[in-house]
């Protein structure tokens, strides 16, 4: 296995590896999307995985926040407390 890292600065990296789709790491929190907000997009991300695990099909590690292999209620919650609430209230019902 392979492992690349790469990045513009500190808080700014990505990683690669075999067999994963390469993806960004924000230092937003609750950002899975990588786009610097947390925000209805990256709900939706940890929904669409919601209760499957790594290895799963439509896994998407992304949504792993606490990067414990799966995604569940504990992933769902943090990004879901990350939204401004503002925000939130215009997502679609969860
Ligand atoms: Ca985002
Ligand atoms: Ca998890």
């Amino acid at each position: 296995m392979t492992v690349a890292l790469y990045g513009t600065g500190e808080k700014n990296f990505g990683f690669q590896m075999d067999g994963f789709s390469t993806f960004s790491v924000s230092n937003v929190a609750g950002d899975v999307k990588g786009d610097k907000q947390a925000d209805c997009a990256d709900l939706a991300i940890v929904s669409a995985s919601l209760l499957k695990k790594r290895g799963d099909p439509g896994f998407d590690p992304r949504a792993d926040v606490d990067y414990d292999g799966d995604v569940d209620k504990a992933d769902y919650l943090y990004v879901l407390g990350q939204i401004p609430a503002a925000v939130r209230k215009h997502c679609p019902s969860q």
